[in-house]
């Protein structure tokens, strides 16, 4: 009726599958029972991480993950997506693998099976252990062999509960913030000369894929970050430059996964040694594909924008500049709330990749507000999936969701000050309180039963 809030969401098919997302750094704490990541240095370095904090306890999720299991479960999702951090399993990222490690997510797998909950582990989630990194980490193609060994461990370890899986997280993130910007984990500041470091992540990938093919794995996807890039204006520079940061999001990674092919100019920037094997190997078909999605970017010409963009200092040498959408709401990020470029999104990518394009996943959404009673989170997550109902209207083939985050979290450079839970997360007690948009969801999916 008029006036209340609660209008229904429109129906999604009856298969549709719902999740939430979270990763390993971010959440578990019991950094003294693994390895050291490079997130472990990089926190360490003072001034990197803007609270000062660290993630040797975050959510404490190692020790209470049956709680967090019976949240995810009284949520009423079908599925949660976490991952394995790489340093638990192979404290040094080669050889010597830890039992204990591995036992920790053999009991959260058997956890989510007894609550009837898909477990969706996302191998990569920007943990490298410390030791690989020291020796060239993912400036290095053989740290895409040691992954792939790594895959075939956890394989063999849980792979008979896992019936979907997920090789990286957003290697454009990683690439752009941890190597180009040094804004990330491992810090460094290679602007253009890291794209080998995307190169490895892909090839890493590729390798992955074929280990877990050979363990029996099935139903193998990838969670990339999109976003529509809209030029500041129609000037030709103004074009021009966001061209170029729409390829770096949205074509460096998914052209050569779905093409394979890289855009144009990038394979004679990147002058790899056998690249058409390579690129065979990266575009092996995939049986999903990943969308981590948070808001559209708008690009001018260099040297038209801020010098810091979101926390972010913008170096004067790229060939773009990110500039403010106004007339949006607001995350307490500063990201602008724009549903409707969610569909623009959803539509996009069909046109871009056509038959090659394999049905897609919503890996990621979800947004930044602080408090308990988060309205704002509600209407955000509305928004958005009501957009995501208008492009499956359309046509475009999507087969779940997934909310990022459960648990407020260690929002990387942020420390903690961003909270994206469902889930209210007390650091100081640890103590778990779920939000009025865990509440919401709650309704909204028992509503569409
Ligand atoms: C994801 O990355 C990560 O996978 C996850 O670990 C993380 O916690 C979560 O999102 C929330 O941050 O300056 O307005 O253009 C997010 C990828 C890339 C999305 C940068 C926002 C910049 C916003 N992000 N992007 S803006």
């Amino acid at each position: 009726s008029p006036g209340t809030s609660s209008t229904a969401l429109p129906r999604f098919p009856g298969d549709f599958l719902w999740g939430v997302s979270t990763s390993a750094h971010q959440i578990e704490g019991a950094a003294d029972r693994r390895g050291r990541s490079v997130w472990d240095a990089f926190t360490a370095t003072p001034g990197r991480v803007k609270d000062g904090t660290t993630a040797d306890v975050a959510c404490d999720h190692y020790h209470r993950y049956r709680e967090d299991v019976a949240l995810i479960r009284d949520l009423g999702v079908g599925a949660y997506r976490f991952s394995v951090s790489w340093p638990r399993v192979q404290p040094t990222g080669a050889g010597q693998v830890s039992e204990r490690g591995l036992d920790f997510y053999d009991r959260l797998v058997d956890e989510l099976c007894a609550a009837g909950v898909r477990p969706v582990p996302t191998l990569f989630h920007w943990d490298t252990p410390l030791v690989l990194e020291e020796a060239g980490g993912w400036r290095r193609r053989d740290t895409a062999e040691r992954f792939a060994q790594y895959a075939a461990v956890v394989a063999a370890r849980i792979g008979d509960r896992v019936p979907t899986w997920i090789t990286l997280n957003e290697p454009a993130e990683h690439t752009l913030l941890g190597h180009a910007l040094g804004e990330h984990a491992p810090g460094h500041r290679m602007l253009f000369d890291a794209l080998p470091v995307a190169h490895h992540q892909l090839l890493g990938h590729g390798l992955a894929v074929q280990a877990l093919r050979a363990a029996g794995a099935d139903h193998i996807g990838i969670a990339n970050s999109h976003g529509p890039t809209w030029p500041a204006s129609d000037d030709p520079a103004d074009r021009e430059a966001a061209d170029f940061y729409d390829l770096l999001l949205n074509r460096l990674f998914a052209d050569p996964l779905l093409l394979g092919r890289y855009p144009d100019g990038i394979a004679e920037l990147l002058d790899a040694p056998g690249l058409d094997a390579d690129l065979k190997l990266i575009s092996a078909p995939l049986d999903w594909y990943g969308v981590n999605y948070y808001q559209p970017t708008r690009v001018g010409a260099p040297g038209t924008g801020p010098q810091e963009f979101s926390g972010v200092a913008i170096p004067p040498e790229l060939p773009f500049a990110p500039r403010e959408i106004d007339g949006y709401p607001r995350t307490d990020f500063g990201w602008p709330v724009v549903p409707e470029a969610f569909t623009e999104l959803l539509l996009d990518l069909p046109r871009r990749y056509g038959d090659r394009l394999p049905p897609l996943m919503i890996t990621e959404n979800g947004c930044s507000y602080d408090g308990l009673d988060d309205q704002e989170r509600v209407a955000f997550l509305d928004g958005h999936l009501r957009s995501l109902h208008r492009a499956l209207a359309a046509g475009v083939d999507v087969r779940g969701y997934f909310v990022w985050s459960l648990l407020d979290n260690f929002e990387w450079a942020e420390g903690y000050r961003q909270r994206f839970g469902l889930v209210h997360v007390d650091y100081d007690t640890l103590e778990r309180t779920p939000k009025a948009s865990y509440a919401w969801l709650r309704e909204a999916l028992r509503a569409q039963r």
